[in-house]
């Protein structure tokens, strides 16, 4: 058996890759370094309100102790699974992303999700992103070019990452190739890129921690559609964080973690090699300032 294969024992558990998105944040430069310079009133502010919607939900619903503390072993049970990361990527970053990028003229974006790591390898203008030998999925060759609001092509680069077929990212499932899905494109002098890669599968996240615990609980699903993540970056521009999506794919209309946008939505065209060709350009927007 080769060390890409998935052994009975080492299955994708939500606690391993929980662990991972956690292990990961922490080794980001500190994220309270960005806020060392909030006033006292904003924190007072922003904490207070979120505490009172907490305590108006417990007055109109008559939440009882029995509730209370259940919640209290399940938000427990969160940082024990190490799923913060995905909890709050899941059901709140949707929310901060509208906001960050509602003056944008260019390209929308949607959220980040847990799973990004900056560093992967750099494939050129025209490349292949890393790959087993038998990776699976139809192939799908996309053409895009970046530019900025003013239509001037843009040197840049598009950092891509996605699951595979079976829905799994390197580095937060045991056994993949380090950056199997993962590359850095450049763009060639008129701004343009050509990238290969695979359609990844739907995503399921995991049912067996506490987030899954939740989605059980409420009634809801686990499945955010199949998506493509990517970061586009240019000097003087602000970067965009974005996904693309498949048209018709059952989960666009009702992704677990609302970051699906028409805007965001691909046109795939089948090839008589059986692969799929995409076009989708980028539109950034000048920094301000
Ligand atoms: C993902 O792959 C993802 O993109 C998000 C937002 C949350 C969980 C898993
Ligand atoms: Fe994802």
């Amino acid at each position: 058996m080769t060390t890409t294969e998935t052994t009975a024992t080492e299955v994708a558990t939500a606690a391993a890759s929980g662990a991972s998105a956690t292990d990961r944040f922490h080794t980001d430069k500190s994220p309270f370094e960005a806020v060392k310079n909030t006033p006292t009133e904003r924190v007072d502010l922003l904490a207070r309100e979120v505490l009172s919607a907490v305590h108006d939900t417990i007055r109109r619903h008559r939440v009882t102790y029995d509730e209370y503390n259940a919640l209290k072993a399940w938000l427990i049970n969160v940082g024990a699974d190490g799923e913060w990361p995905l909890f709050l990527d899941v059901w709140v970053e949707h929310v901060v992303e509208d906001v960050a990028t509602d003056h944008r003229q260019g390209n929308k974006g949607t959220i980040e999700g847990p799973y990004y790591v900056p560093g992967s390898p750099e494939c050129g203008a025209h490349g292949t992103i890393p790959m087993r030998d038998h990776e699976d999925g139809t192939r799908l060759v996309w053409e895009g070019r970046i530019t900025s609001t003013d239509g001037t092509a843009l040197p840049g680069t598009v950092e891509l990452w996605h699951a595979d077929a079976d829905g799994l990212y390197s580095q937060f499932a045991p056994n993949l190739p380090e950056w199997n899905l993962r590359g850095t494109f450049t763009t060639d002098p008129d701004g343009a890129f050509e990238i290969t890669t695979v359609r990844p599968a739907p995503y399921q996240i995991p049912t067996d921690g506490s987030c899954g615990k939740l989605i059980a609980a409420a009634g809801w699903h686990a499945w955010r559609p199949a998506h493509l993540h990517v970061k586009v970056s240019a000097p003087g521009h602000e970067q965009l964080t974005a996904q693309l999506y498949f048209p018709g794919d059952p989960h666009n209309d009702d992704d677990i973690a609302d970051a699906v946008k028409p805007e965001l939505v691909l046109d795939p065209q089948s090839m008589p090699d059986g692969s799929q060709k995409i076009v989708y350009d980028f539109v950034l927007d000048p920094e301000k300032g």
